[in-house]
């Protein structure tokens, strides 16, 4: 049994907690929790023959900025920055974050995750945005917290990299 930390970042209310529902717990709620500190959730996956389990950390909190302690990255596998497609600046809230995150933990596995595809007539991220992130090689997916799409895929991408290169060391 392997145990694998992975951190969720971005702005406010992307839709972090709402992806880690809908993955751990496979449901969507409208409300609006705004907790105070970090939710811990776990959820167990094979990858392969490798049966894994994803701890991962969701951090509450306003001011993303000045509330991303190393503590919370600290001994995490891969991280994932969500940005909300319908608000262009937590894009860029969630490219910076990423840097970030990749100071304190050097080059994990990482996804940027574009939140509220079942949203799409209001998004204000456009392509030319999202074709100049993946020129940046930047591992990019499309997903609805609310319906579900591709959520489970991402996280088991993020894992999948994650045992591929813990299997390198
Ligand atoms: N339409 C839609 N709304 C979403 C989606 N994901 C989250 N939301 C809504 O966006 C708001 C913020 O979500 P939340 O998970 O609390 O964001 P967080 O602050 O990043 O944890 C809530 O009102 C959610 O219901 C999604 O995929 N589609
Ligand atoms: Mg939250």
């Amino acid at each position: 049994m392997i145990n694998k930390k992975v951190c969720l970042l971005g702005a406010f209310s992307v839709g972090k907690t709402s992806l880690v529902s809908q993955y751990v717990h496979s449901i969507f709620s409208d409300r609006y929790l705004s907790t105070i500190g970090v939710k811990i959730s776990k959820k167990q996956l094979n990858v392969g023959d490798e049966e894994t389990t994803l701890v991962i950390w969701d951090m509450e909190g306003k001011d993303v900025y000045t509330d991303v302690k190393v503590s919370y990255l600290r001994g995490a596998s891969g991280f994932f920055v969500v940005a909300d497609g319908t608000r262009k600046e937590t894009l860029d809230e969630a490219m910076s974050l990423r840097k970030l995150a990749f100071e304190v933990l050097g080059e994990v596995p990482c996804y940027l995750l574009l939140n509220k595809s079942d949203l799409t007539q209001k998004w204000e991220i456009t392509d030319e945005m999202i074709a100049d992130v993946l020129h940046q090689d930047v591992k990019t997916i499309m997903v609805s917290a609310r319906t579900g799409y591709s959520v489970q895929v991402a996280f088991e991408s993020l894992a999948r990299d994650m045992i591929r290169e813990g299997q390198k060391s």
